[in-house]
Parts: C-alpha cells; structure tokens; sequence
C-alpha cells in the first residue's frame, strides 16, 4: 500500500511483511549522503570516471534520490540549468557540457528534467525531431551522428519519444518489428539480429514492447523461463547471461523484465533483496556489483530501483518500462491531458473499453490505480490525439486477483477542436 506521496507503508504489502531482520537493512540515510557526496567531490576518483556520462550519473543518482524520498537534497535550478547547458542546436544532449550529443545522454536529460517536472523549459519538438531523425529505414535507431545501430537506442528513443508526447513522429510499427527481429530461440532478445540474449537488452526490448503495447509479441513463459534462470540458487543475486557472475544491476534489468511480462513470482525475491542488501557500504553509503566490491553510483541506483520493484519498505513504486518513480509517469500523464486542453472530470459516457490486464496479485490495488499500466498509457496517448476522448477510467476487477480494464470515455459535450 502506498501513501499519498507515493512511497509505501511500511508492514502493509504483501512481501513487505516477510521482510526478515536476518536480511539486513536499506541504509537509506548512507546512501543520499553517498550520492550527494559524489556530486560535491567534483575531484574524487568517482566524478573523474564519471566525467564523459555525467549526464547519465545524474539520472543515476537524481532517480535513487526520488525513489528514497530526498530529490529535495540537491538545488533544483542549478542541475536544470547545467542539463540545459548540456544541449546542443540539434536538439540533442551530450554527456556533459561540450560533450557530443547522443541519444543515451538525451534520454537521460529528459528523465532528469521530468522527476523535476521541468519539461517545460525544452523545446520540445527540437528534441523530438532529433530522436526521431535517427531512425533508420529498417526501423532500428542509431546512436548518434556516427550510426552504431543497437535496441539500446531503439528503447531510449521510444522511451524520449513517448515521454515527450510524440511517438507519432516515427513509424512505431517498423520499430517494433525491427525490435522483433533481434529475438532469439531462447526467447531473449540481443543488440542487433542474431546478436546473444542478455538481460540489459531484454529490458530495452521488453520496455520498448511495452510502452508501444506489443508485449502480444513475446512468448511470456520462454522469456520468463530464461529470465529466472538469472538467478544463482546461493547468492541469490541475478546475472545477466548464463555462465556470468551475479551482479546487483540484473535487479533492474531482468527482474524489470519479468515484472513487464507478469513472471516476477518466478525468482525467490526474499534471497534477492538479501543479495542486494549485501551489497551494501554500511559505513560509507552506496552499492556495489557483488558483495565486498566497491560502491558506485549506478549500482547504488540499480540496488535502490532493484528493491523498489521488490516493494521493499519505505520506498516510492518506480515503473518497470519508463525506469522513472510512479509518481512521474503518472504526474506527466495529467500534464498530457492540460497540455490537449481537457479535463478528466465532467459528464462523459464509456464508448469502449480493452482488457489490459492480468496485473500480477504482488501489485496492491492503489498500485494498479495510480501507476496505470505501461500498455494503457500508449493508448491513452494514441486515443488522446487521434480521437476526442475525455476521460480514461481503469477499474480493478475481481478482488486479489487484480484484472484491470481500461474503459474510453468521451465527453458528452466535447469542446474539443
Ligand atoms: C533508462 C534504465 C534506462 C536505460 C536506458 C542504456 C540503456 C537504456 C540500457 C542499457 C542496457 C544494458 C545493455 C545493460 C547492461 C549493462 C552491463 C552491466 C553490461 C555489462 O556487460 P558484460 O558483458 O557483463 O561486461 P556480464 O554481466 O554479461 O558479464
């Protein structure tokens, strides 16, 4: 269950209860101070490593401090202003100020500047027209300028794209396929076609499925299958490909996956979360890849967004294909419906309604209610510029076993142009 800021309450979800003190315990306090403390030290080894992807460590640490209640640590109009400075003329961002622009560090400009809820400072059909202008005639995108074609990309520009409210500025349906075509036998999905399965493409492909509402496309129990496979009986910690080393990052990208494609009930989430607690800098905050290692900010953000899938205590739900706080996603969709000039209350009549269900039982109705399914927001997107609707109601049915059903509404009295 959550509060109405978005974090849960603790003792009131289902795993939260079997949360045992033999686990250990989220340092949260450690961990804000470690990652504002990496900001500050612009001299330190961490901020020199760091010094060419700045732009994603922001996302990185920015998104760990949302997710643990403390994005108010850190002054909001100097990190606007040097994303800002990031920005080249052709609409892109660069990894930090003078860097070349690519889409990875695009995509993270926009994540940083939507949990600010500063979208409004972009031009955003410049940013658009950059994103989309990398996409390639076989509908697979390139980076950058240079061209390395990867389903990194395809996902960061879908995901921009549709955070950006303009999906319809690229041939969603060639994106998809060209997704399609770098599926494995295994159920997986790799870089480019026929390239191996590895648990960070799988989450670009499946959140890039996802957000465009495909998931249809994908044989759920084989990806589910190799995806729980992930995890090692001892550690508990999940690895990326068969044969490699667990590491606290496949907290996101394959329990994500899993979560998107409804078979998260098939790992042992009590051994992962003890995993990942073991991964921790007790003294010193932050996370590192394996236990004893040493901490960074990107582990400590997948540690952090790892446990809140796993809806560990005290912190806020983040969405599993927009890898944004819940709160976000859902704050920007209201601001979709004012920027089309609607209102969700007033008369209005359900003229159809999709089954977008099932949602997996962990998923408590507040949940359902307030993070609306990844599927559901693209066609509330879609139907909010192709049509007049109004309204979207999401109705949970049927008790524990949560089935959600979208309904489209249109106004009885549409004023819309
Ligand atoms: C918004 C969350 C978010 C992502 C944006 C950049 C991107 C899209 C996704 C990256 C997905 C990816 C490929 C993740 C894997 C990163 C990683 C740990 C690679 C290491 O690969 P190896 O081969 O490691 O060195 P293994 O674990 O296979 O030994």
């Amino acid at each position: 269950m959550f509060s109405t800021d978005g974090s849960r309450v603790e003792g009131t979800s289902s795993l939260s209860q079997s949360i045992s003190p033999s686990m250990g315990e989220l340092a949260s306090e450690k961990h804000v101070q470690f990652i504002v403390s990496v900001e500050k030290k612009k001299d330190s080894f961490q901020s020199v490593v760091m010094e060419h992807i700045r732009m994603n460590g922001a996302y990185w640490g920015l998104t760990a401090l949302d997710l643990l209640g403390k994005l108010h640590a850190v002054d909001v109009e100097e990190v606007v202003s040097w994303v800002l400075q990031c920005q080249h003329d052709s609409g892109g961002f660069g990894g930090n100020i003078g860097h070349d622009p690519h889409v990875l560090y695009t995509l993270s400009g926009v994540q940083v500047l939507a949990l600010f809820d500063k979208l409004d400072v972009l031009d955003i059909e410049k940013v658009a027209n950059y994103v989309a202008g990398l996409q390639n005639e076989d509908g697979s995108f390139s980076g950058d300028m240079w061209g390395e074609i990867d389903t990194r990309f395809s996902y960061i520009a879908i995901s921009c794209l549709s955070l950006l409210h303009r999906l319809d500025k690229i041939n969603v349906e060639k994106a998809v396929n060209y997704i399609l075509s770098c599926k494995n036998h295994d159920g997986g999905f790799g870089c480019i076609p026929g390239a191996e399965s590895h648990a960070g493409q799988i989450f670009c492909c499946v959140g890039a499925l996802a957000i465009t509402g495909s998931l249809h496309h994908i044989d759920k129990d084989l990806l589910g299958w190799w995806l729980c496979e992930r995890q090692d009986n001892k550690t508990g910690g999940l690895n990326g490909r068969p044969e490699k080393l667990p590491d606290v990052c496949y907290s996101w990208w394959a329990l994500s996956s899993l979560i998107m494609i409804d078979r998260v009930h098939w790992i042992n989430k009590d051994k992962l979360i003890k995993f990942i607690l073991d991964c921790q800098d007790i003294e010193n905050g932050g996370i590192s890849d394996r236990p004893d290692d040493a901490v960074d900010v990107y582990h400590t953000y997948f540690g952090v967004a790892g446990l809140s899938l796993l809806e560990y205590p005290g912190l806020k739900a983040i969405d599993p294909a927009y890898a944004l706080p819940v709160d976000v996603i859902v704050r920007h969709l209201r601001y979709s419906d004012i920027r089309f000039g609607m209102q969700m209350t007033g008369p209005h009549k359900v003229v159809g309604s999709r089954q977008i269900g099932p949602l997996h039982p962990s998923l408590q109705a507040t949940r359902a209610l307030k993070s609306m399914p990844v599927s559901a927001q693209f066609l509330l997107q879609q139907q909010i510029r192709q049509t007049s609707v109004a309204a979207v109601e999401i109705r949970s049915i049927g008790g524990m076993s949560l089935h959600c059903q979208l309904s489209i509404c249109t106004r009885a009295t549409s004023s819309l142009g």
